[in-house]
C-alpha cells in the first residue's frame, strides 16, 4: 500500500504487509499521521486477515453490585462514598431480579463489576456469584476486573490464586477488561493513585489466564495522557499476550469527561478516537479481537470504527447499569440498543452481524427475543 501522504508509512506498510511486528517509535509514527484514509487501510487489511466480513455482537447486561467506592479515581463520575445518599450496594434477591430480567430479554451474558466497598465481606461476592449462577446456569458471568480481584488479595488478605480460585467455583466465567486505564507513570499515579498498578494489573491477569479464564483488556484515552503512553499501553499489553495467552479483546475506551473531577476536559475527538482503534488493531497483533465499545464512542462513530479496525460492538445491552449510565454519550445517558438496531448498523457498515457468546463462539437463534 503506499501513503501518498505520508511516505513514512510506507515502511510500516510493508512490515504490516509481511504480519511483521510494529515498533513503540512506529505507534508514534502511525499516531502521527494525517494520511487518515491510509491508516484506515491499513488497520483493516489486519481486520479482513483475520475476519474477513464479520463483526461480532452479544447480547449482555451491565449490572453494578454497588456504586462504594474508595478509590476516588478522577475520571470516575460512578462512584460514591458510603454515606452518599445514592450509594447503593445491591442484595442478593434484587441481583437475582436484574439477572433474570436479562435473561427474559436474551442476554448470554451479564458483566458485572462494581465499586471496591470495604463494608463487604468476601463472601458477598461469592455468594452473588453462586445465586446467579444456580438459577440462571446458561448465563455467561464475566465479572471483576483485575483491580477488584488485587482489592479482594490485599483487603481480605488472601493469597490471588486462592481469590481466583474460590470466584471460579463461585461461578466467575471471565473477566473484563477495566481499571486499566493507562498503564504508565506518573500518568496512572495522577488518575488513579489508589488503583494497582501496571505491572500488578498484568501479572493478576497473566494468574488467570493460567487459571484458564480468558479476559480482556482496555485503555480510557481521551484525557490527560501523552500519545506515549498510549503507545507504552499497547507494548505491555501484548508482551503481557506473548506471555499468558488469554486476553481475547482490546477495548479503548473514550473519556466522557461530565460528572467527573476531570470535567473541564473535552474528551477525545471523533478523529482521535478513530486513529486509537486502527493503531491499537496495528500494534496489538497478537490480539484477536478489537471492540468498539458503542456506549462511549456513541452508535455513529462506533459504525465507522468497523473500517478502522474494529471487529466488535460489545453488546446490545437493553438495560446499563449505573456505570455505564456515567459515561454513556448517547442522549440522555441512554444505553440501549436492540438486536435489530445493532445488525442493521453492523450491515449497513457493509459487514456481516454475528452474533457472538462472551468467548466468541457463534450463536444462531430461531428466534429473535430482543
Ligand atoms: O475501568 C470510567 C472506564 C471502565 C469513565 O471487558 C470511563 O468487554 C470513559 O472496562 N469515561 C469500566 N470511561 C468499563 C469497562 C468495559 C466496558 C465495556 C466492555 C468491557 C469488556 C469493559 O470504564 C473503567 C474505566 O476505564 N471509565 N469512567 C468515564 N468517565
Amino acid at each position: 500500500m503506499n501513503f501518498s501522504h505520508d511516505p513514512n508509512l510506507n515502511e510500516i506498510s510493508a512490515k504490516v504487509e509481511r504480519g511483521e511486528r510494529l515498533t513503540f517509535d512506529e505507534g508514534l509514527q502511525l499516531y502521527a499521521t494525517d494520511d487518515l484514509a491510509g491508516l484506515a487501510k491499513l488497520a483493516d487489511t489486519v481486520r479482513r486477515r483475520l475476519h474477513g466480513r464479520t463483526t461480532y455482537f452479544n447480547v449482555n447486561r451491565h449490572f453494578n453490585p454497588t456504586n462504594v467506592c474508595y478509590v476516588d479515581c478522577k475520571f470516575c463520575g460512578f462512584f460514591r462514598t458510603p454515606r452518599a445518599v445514592d450509594a447503593y450496594t445491591h442484595n442478593i434477591e434484587e441481583s437475582l431480579r436484574i439477572a433474570g430480567e436479562a435473561v427474559t430479554e436474551g442476554a448470554t451474558e451479564l458483566h458485572i463489576v462494581g465499586g471496591l466497598n470495604t463494608k463487604l465481606p468476601f463472601s458477598y461476592y461469592t455468594d452473588l456469584l453462586s445465586a446467579l449462577k444456580r438459577e440462571y446456569p446458561q448465563l455467561h458471568l464475566k465479572a471483576f476486573t483485575m483491580v477488584e480481584l488485587d482489592h479482594f488479595a490485599r483487603f481480605y488478605k488472601m493469597r490471588d490464586d486462592d481469590v481466583i480460585e474460590q470466584l471460579i467455583n463461585a461461578g466467575m466465567d471471565s473477566c473484563p477488561g477495566g481499571g486499566a486505564e493507562i498503564f504508565r507513570e506518573p500518568t496512572r499515579s495522577m488518575l488513579c493513585a489508589h488503583k494497582c498498578d501496571a505491572d500488578r494489573w498484568l501479572s493478576l491477569s497473566g494468574k488467570v489466564h493460567a487459571a484458564g479464564l480468558k479476559t480482556n483488556a482496555t485503555m480510557l484515552y481521551g484525557h490527560i495522557e501523552s500519545t506515549e503512553d498510549r503507545v507504552d499501553h499497547f507494548v505491555r499489553l501484548r508482551e503481557q499476550q506473548d506471555v499468558s495467552g488469554g486476553f481475547q479483546c482490546f477495548i479503548p475506551l473514550a473519556f466522557y469527561p461530565e460528572g467527573t473531577q476531570l470535567s473541564h476536559l473535552p474528551g477525545p475527538s471523533g478523529v482521535d478516537s478513530l486513529k486509537t482503534i486502527a493503531v491499537s488493531r496495528l500494534m496489538l497483533d497478537n490480539f484477536p479481537h478489537i471492540k468498539a465499545y458503542w456506549v462511549m464512542l456513541g452508535k455513529r462513530l462506533a459504525q465507522v470504527a468497523l473500517h478502522y479496525g474494529a471487529n466488535d460492538l460489545d453488546g446490545t445491552i437493553t438495560e446499563g447499569g449505573e456505570l455505564s449510565e456515567s459515561y454513556s454519550v448517547e442522549s440522555n445517558n441512554e444505553v440501549k440498543m436492540n438486536k435489530q438496531e445493532i445488525i442493521a448498523l453492523i450491515e449497513d457498515a457493509g459487514f456481516e452481524a454475528v452474533e457472538r457468546d462472551t468467548v466468541y463462539n457463534r450463536i444462531e437463534r430461531e428466534t429473535t427475543t430482543v
